[in-house]
């Protein structure tokens, strides 16, 4: 028996959209999960009899031009491959819905998915890196591709937005450009899934408009811990509509509820060897296990007059609006809760285009926009190979589409009669128009007169002032690192005068920063300006304390010195909720603490792995605890935080391991807070150690002995909800 389930919303047709399709009832858009006794057969229909061996002349003869079987097999087989994108080819998604709140927004906008709190709007959202190619690692430096498809009943609208609310250029003509700098470089093909290399920095050096977006990209904000810990944007200004037709302009905003949290670059850097899967891999099994990624939607609502008083322009894509000058309201929830059935027909098959748009919804002239709203539907043409990608599940709306478009490779709708054109007489001119008050798209009636030039606006002439606010609003520790991933990156440029170039940029931002760069890259400081010590000469609160005196000047941003909401450390939700922590164990181990600790962790929404020297079953006292990974097998980057449970042998045994040794250590070099309980605690050496408790459980170390297990369990699931201790003594000096 062969069982087909009907792929449910938003892909599901309705009776009129088969009728209209001529498919069968049944036979459309099924997704086949093959059942007990099910018959193999060939894409005619035909039973398969033998699937081992090809048709042959004699059992050692030669292979027969005749075998159909084979033939069609190897075709479809050749033919697999589609091209990738041409950017964000690296990506994961989901299913899931989007439901405004009651925020009375009619006022502002007619788009009924943002107006109608009784609406669950179905979504699927691809979330994806931009440079690498489609296997490369999950964890590379690189902006993420926020993209947000809502299966409206006015039709699709798709937010294509990113995890970094600025982009690298002001004009999408400049784009190709962009991309050809940062993808590997042509006569190698070398690096994969890498800024850091010679082209990059050559093409940002002399493209000052980029220096925003660079200091984003030298954020976490560029190695998020998850795709359900990143912040998403629109990025360029759009309008809302309103029924009486008037508009207002809108930026909009994701706002995680798990809070924006990030990895460091050592991590990054090994997580993409020990599990270059690392963010997919997470997003799919916290959508299995129902814990379900939620973000709310955001807007920023503002009219010409009140942009009139700003020292940026609203059409320049390098710049913020500081949510200081417009707050961010916040008008619904976005919840995915299903995972793809099959990754290739759903999330390789989406072609999201920025020209998706609902009545109620419509564009700025912002020219980085204007330029995406001709490339997005163009690329689909090549990459899923056909005018009608639309058709493909996935792509489809869920209201009827009805229209006199006909034909081309892979039509699968089925129009009936003779008539395929409009005005008609012989069809009764169906279908026909719908007037603005029966919700056709009417554009905006902006008024635009000018002359026909190729000029960049004077208004878009500040490239420094917002990057200079970006800096100033982070904390400490977000400065480090912050000069570290420059110092980094700019090192792997081989051609010096690039690298002095940069130095130059990164002056006009902060003369402390770039001094700093210039250290690492063997450089005369850039200045007369302050200096901190040698990154990894010194213990990093040194450099800290250096760079949080650093703080620029600004322009370009209403005359703040600080921007709220742009550092990752400061008005986040303080949540041990989404974290995952690897409990170390070994035989003799506290089998009943172990239990306790698990099932705390469980309450607070805690994921927890118990790693072993070998799976399954790991024998200790009053019990036995069961492994699920293994020293060789997991890697301390992969978790949020890491637990040693009580057990005198345990501890002696752990201690002869320096997989393990080396698991704590990491974490502690990863500011990661460690808990350890009785014996477990023998297992923290020389820095780490628990001579004074109370001062290494404020770097989130903590300790206690088995008796006060409910306290050490408690202060840990604290500390897990502070994420990283970045103050550590002899962070820098420790060898992991
Ligand atoms: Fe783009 C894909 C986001 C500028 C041209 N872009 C793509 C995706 C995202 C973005 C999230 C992946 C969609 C998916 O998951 O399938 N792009 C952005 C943002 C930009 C931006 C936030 C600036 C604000 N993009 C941009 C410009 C151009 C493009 C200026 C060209 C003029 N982008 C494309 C593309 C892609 C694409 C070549 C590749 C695959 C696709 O469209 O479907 O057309």
């Amino acid at each position: 028996m062969t069982t087909k389930r009907k792929i449910q919303t938003p892909l599901s047709l309705d009776d009129d959209q088969r009728e209209l399709s001529g498919q069968a009832k049944d036979q459309d858009l099924a997704t086949i999960t093959a059942a007990p006794g099910e018959k193999l057969t060939n894409n005619m229909g035909q039973a398969v009899s033998d699937d081992q061996n090809s048709l042959k002349a004699g059992p050692r003869g030669p292979t027969l031009l005749e075998d159909f079987q084979f033939r069609e097999k190897m075709h479809h087989f050749d033919h697999e491959r589609i091209p990738e994108r041409v950017v964000h080819a690296r990506g994961a998604g989901a299913h899931g819905y989007f439901q405004a709140y009651d925020t009375s927004l009619e006022q502002y906008t007619m788009a009924k998915v943002l107006t109608d709190p009784a609406r669950q709007t179905p979504v699927f959202v691809r979330f994806s890196t931009v440079a690498g190619s489609r296997g490369s690692a999950d964890t590379a430096r690189d902006v993420r591709g926020f993209a947000v498809r809502f299966y409206t009943s006015e039709g699709n609208w798709d937010i294509v937005g990113n995890n970094i609310p600025v982009f690298f250029i002001q004009d999408a003509i400049k784009f190709p450009d962009l991309i050809h700098a940062v993808k590997p470089e042509p006569h190698n093909e070398i690096p994969q899934a890498a800024s850091a290399h010679d082209t990059f920095y050559d093409f940002i050096s002399l493209m000052p408009e980029s220096m925003h977006m660079m200091m984003w990209i030298h954020s976490g904000r560029a190695i998020p811990r998850a795709f359900s810990m990143m912040e998403g944007f629109g990025v360029h200004t759009f309008r809302l509509i309103n029924a009486a037709g008037e508009s207002h302009y809108v930026k909009f905003h994701w706002k995680p509820a798990l809070g924006v949290h990030s990895l460091v670059w050592d991590e990054a850097q090994k997580i993409a060897g020990k599990d270059p899967d690392f963010h997919r891999r997470s997003m799919f099994e916290d959508i299995e296990a129902g814990r379900f990624p939620e973000w709310e939607l955001g807007l920023q609502i503002f009219t010409d007059a009140d942009a009139d008083g700003w020292d940026f322009d609203i059409l320049d894509a390098t710049k913020i609006i500081p949510e200081d000058l417009v707050p961010v309201v916040r008008v619904g929830k976005l919840v995915l809760n299903r995972n793809p059935d099959n990754y290739f027909t759903e999330t390789e098959q989406v072609g999201f285009n920025t020209t998706n748009i609902v009545p109620g919804i419509d564009f700025s002239n912002d020219p980085l926009l204007q330029g995406r709203n001709f490339s997005y539907l163009d690329t689909q043409l090549s990459r899923l190979g056909s005018p009608n990608w639309q058709e493909l599940p996935i792509n489809r709306p869920i209201n009827r589409v009805s229209n006199f478009q006909r034909d081309g490779h892979m039509r699968t709708t089925i129009n009936s009669g003779r008539v395929s054109y409009e005005p008609n007489s012989m069809g009764g001119n169906r279908p026909t128009e719908v007037p603005a008050a029966s919700g056709g798209y009417v554009t905006f009636p902006e008024q635009v007169n000018g002359p026909k030039v190729r000029i960049r606006s004077e208004t878009f002439g500040d490239h420094y002032g917002q990057a200079k606010l970006f800096w100033n609003s982070m904390t400490p520790p977000e400065k480090l690192h912050i000069a570290k991933s420059w110092q980094f990156e700019l090192s792997k440029v081989e051609i010096r005068e690039i690298r002095v170039r940069m130095l130059e940029h990164l002056k006009q931002i902060n003369e402390t920063l770039a001094n700093q760069v210039a250290l690492a890259l063997g450089e005369e400081s850039v200045s007369n300006g302050p200096s901190a010590p040698p990154s990894g000469t010194a213990d990093s609160t040194e450099e800290m304390a250096v760079l949080a005196k650093a703080v620029s000047q600004t322009t370009a941003s209403g005359d703040l010195e600080r921007a709220s909401a742009l550092s990752m450390e400061e008005d986040q939700p303080q949540l041990a909720k989404g974290s995952k922590v690897a409990v170390l164990v070994a035989a003799g181990i506290d089998a009943k603490g172990t239990a306790a600790l698990l099932t705390a962790f469980t309450a607070a929404g805690v994921v927890a792995d118990v790693v072993g020297p070998h799976l399954g079953s790991i024998k200790g006292k009053g019990g036995a605890v069961q492994a699920n990974k293994t020293f060789a097998n997991t890697d301390a980057v992969l978790y949020d935080a890491v637990f040693i449970p009580a057990g005198a042998e345990s501890a002696q045994f752990l201690l002869q391991q320096g997989d393990a040794q080396v698991f704590i250590n990491e974490a502690y070099k990863h500011g990661k807070p460690i808990g350890a309980a009785g014996e477990g605690a023998q297992l923290l050496s020389g820095s780490q150690s628990t001579a004074d408790a109370e001062r290494m459980a404020s770097h989130g170390v903590v300790t206690g002995t088995s008796g006060d297990a409910d306290r050490v369990t408690a202060d840990f699931l604290q500390a897990l909800a502070l994420h990283r201790f970045w103050g550590r003594p002899k962070l820098t000096a420790l060898p992991a």
